[in-house]
C-alpha cells in the first residue's frame, strides 16, 4: 500500500530507516550519560528542545501548530473544515532516568505515519491532527496526565496552576500563563484519538506479535503519606523515647506490599522525602508516595483502605502522627471496543488490557479512543532498560498509518 521512497529529503528507502533517522534527532535529547536514561521534565530545557523539534518536524510537512492555552501541542495536516480530526500522538516527558520510547515513540510514529500516508498519495477527508501532551508522567508536578486533564477539564486551572515543583515553581509559571483549562471547543473537534505507545510489560512477547490494541487500563491513583514524628538526637535518645516516623514510613511500604498481593493488585512507594535527612537524626517528618493499581476500582479501594488502615494503627504504636492525601485518581478505562474490534482485525493484531496510565485513559471519556501497542522485549519501562526495535518500531508506524487511513476515509 505505501511507497518506499524518499520522504521529508529523507534518503532511507525503508521504513525503519525512516524511523531510525528521525529518531536519532531527538535520542540525544536530555539523556542521561551516566545512567542512559531521560530527564525530560514538562518545559525543562530538553522537553523545551522536543517542543521546538515539534514545532520543526510541523513546519516541515506544512502542518500548522496550535496549543490550547494548557502547555498541549497540536500539528494538523488537512483541511479544518473538512471535519473532526483524526487525532494522534503521546508525550515527550519522563520520568527520572526514564526510557526512550515511553511518549516520544508515539509521536515521532505519528509524523512518519502521516509521511507514509502522503507517500501513499492519501488525501484524508478528515485533518489527522498530531498532539504532543504535557506532563504526562506527573513527574514535575505531580499529577500525571496533567496536560489531557486540563484539555478536558478533568482538572480545574486553578488546581493545575497551583501545583508546585520540588523548588516550589508552579504550573502555571512554568507554562508562563494561568492554564485555559477546559477547551471542550477543540475536544470535539476530535472525532477520534490513537495513541501508540511501548508496551510496558512482556505481553506482546508472550504473545508473539509486533503491535497490538490496548482494551482498557487499570484504575489507578497516588496517594501521599505524611508521617510526622518527633525530630531528635540519633545517639542520645533512648530507644523508648523515641517518636520515628521512619518507622511508621517502613511499615507503610510493607504493608502496601502485602496488602497489593493478597488481591493480585500492584502497589509501589517509588519516592521519599525525609526531613530533616541527616544521618545521625531521627527524622522529624517522613513523605512517601503510594502508586496504587488494580484490575477493578473495588479492589483498589479495598487495597488503599487496608493500607491506611495498617498504617494508622501502626502509627498509634510508634507514637506518630499519618495522613493520607489522594493526589490522582484514575478510574478504570474500557476504550471504545468497536474502535479497538475494528483497529485488531484491520491489523490483525491481538488486544490486551494495560496497568499503565496514558493521556488516551484521559480522553477515552470523550473521544472514541484506541491505543497500539509496540512489543518491548525488555518488558522494562520508567528505566533506562525499556527497549523495541527498529524492526517493531517501523511496524508500529505503518500500522499506525494503516488506522490512520481507515478513520480518515470518511
Ligand atoms: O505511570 C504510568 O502509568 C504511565 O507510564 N504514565
Ligand atoms: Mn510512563
Ligand atoms: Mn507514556
Ligand atoms: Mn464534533
Amino acid at each position: 500500500m505505501f511507497i518506499e521512497n524518499a520522504l521529508q529529503g529523507s534518503p532511507a528507502t525503508t521504513t525503519a530507516g525512516r524511523f531510525r533517522e528521525l529518531w536519532d534527532e531527538i535520542a540525544p535529547i536530555g539523556r542521561d550519560a551516566r545512567t542512559g536514561g531521560y530527564l525530560r521534565y514538562a518545559f525543562g530545557e530538553p522537553e523545551r528542545q522536543l517542543r521546538e523539534w515539534f514545532r520543526q518536524q510541523a513546519e516541515r510537512r506544512g502542518m500548522p501548530v496550535s496549543d490550547d492555552g494548557n502547555g498541549n501541542l497540536f500539528a494538523r495536516w488537512g483541511d479544518p473544515e473538512a471535519g473532526d480530526a483524526v487525532l494522534t500522538g503521546s508525550h515527550f516527558d519522563s520520568v527520572p532516568h526514564g526510557g526512550a520510547y515511553d511518549g516520544p515513540l508515539g509521536i515521532v510514529s505519528a509524523f512518519l505515519a502521516v509521511d507514509e500516508l502522503r507517500a501513499a498519495g492519501v488525501t484524508p477527508a478528515r485533518p489527522v491532527v498530531v498532539g504532543a501532551f504535557v506532563e504526562e508522567e506527573g513527574a514535575r508536578f505531580g499529577v500525571p496526565c496533567l496536560g489531557s486533564r486540563l484539555l478536558t477539564g478533568a482538572l480545574t486551572p486553578e488546581r493545575a496552576a497551583g501545583l508546585r515543583d520540588a523548588d516550589g515553581v508552579s504550573f502555571a509559571e512554568a507554562l508562563g500563563d494561568r492554564p485555559a483549562g477546559a477547551r471542550p471547543d477543540l475536544v470535539a473537534g476530535f472525532a477520534a484519538f490513537v495513541e501508540l505507545h511501548v508496551e510496558q510489560g512482556r505481553a506482546m512477547v508472550d504473545r508473539d506479535a509486533s503491535v497490538g490494541v490496548a482494551t482498557a487500563i487499570w484504575p489507578h491513583g497516588r496517594w501521599r503519606f505524611d508521617v510526622t514524628g518527633e525530630g531528635n538526637h540519633a545517639g542520645t535518645t533512648r530507644m523508648a523515647d523515641r517518636r520515628d516516623p521512619m518507622l511508621t514510613y517502613a511499615f507503610t511500604v510493607l504493608a502496601a506490599n502485602k496488602e497489593a498481593r493478597l488481591r493480585g493488585a500492584h502497589a509501589t512507594v517509588g519516592r521519599v522525602r525525609v526531613e530533616p535527612n541527616a544521618t545521625n537524626a531521627i527524622p522529624a517528618r517522613v513523605t512517601g508516595w503510594l502508586d496504587a493499581r488494580a484490575a477493578e476500582e473495588s479492589t483498589l479501594a479495598e487495597l488503599v483502605e487496608a493500607v491506611r488502615a495498617k498504617a494508622a494503627e501502626r502509627a498509634r504504636r510508634d507514637g506518630t502522627e499519618i495522613a493520607l492525601t489522594e493526589e490522582s485518581a484514575t478510574p478504570l478505562v474500557g476504550f471504545d471496543a468497536d474502535l479497538g474490534r475494528r483497529l485488531a482485525a484491520l491489523l490483525d493484531a491481538p488486544t490486551l488490557p494495560t496497568a499503565a496510565g496514558h493521556d488516551a485513559g484521559v480522553l477515552a471519556g470523550h473521544v472514541p479512543t484506541a491505543m497500539l501497542f509496540v512489543r518491548n522485549p525488555t518488558g522494562v519501562s520508567h528505566s533506562p532498560a525499556e527497549s523495541a526495535t527498529d524492526a517493531d518500531c517501523a511496524a508500529g508506524v505503518t500500522a499506525l498509518a494503516r488506522v490512520l487511513a481507515e478513520l480518515t476515509s470518511r
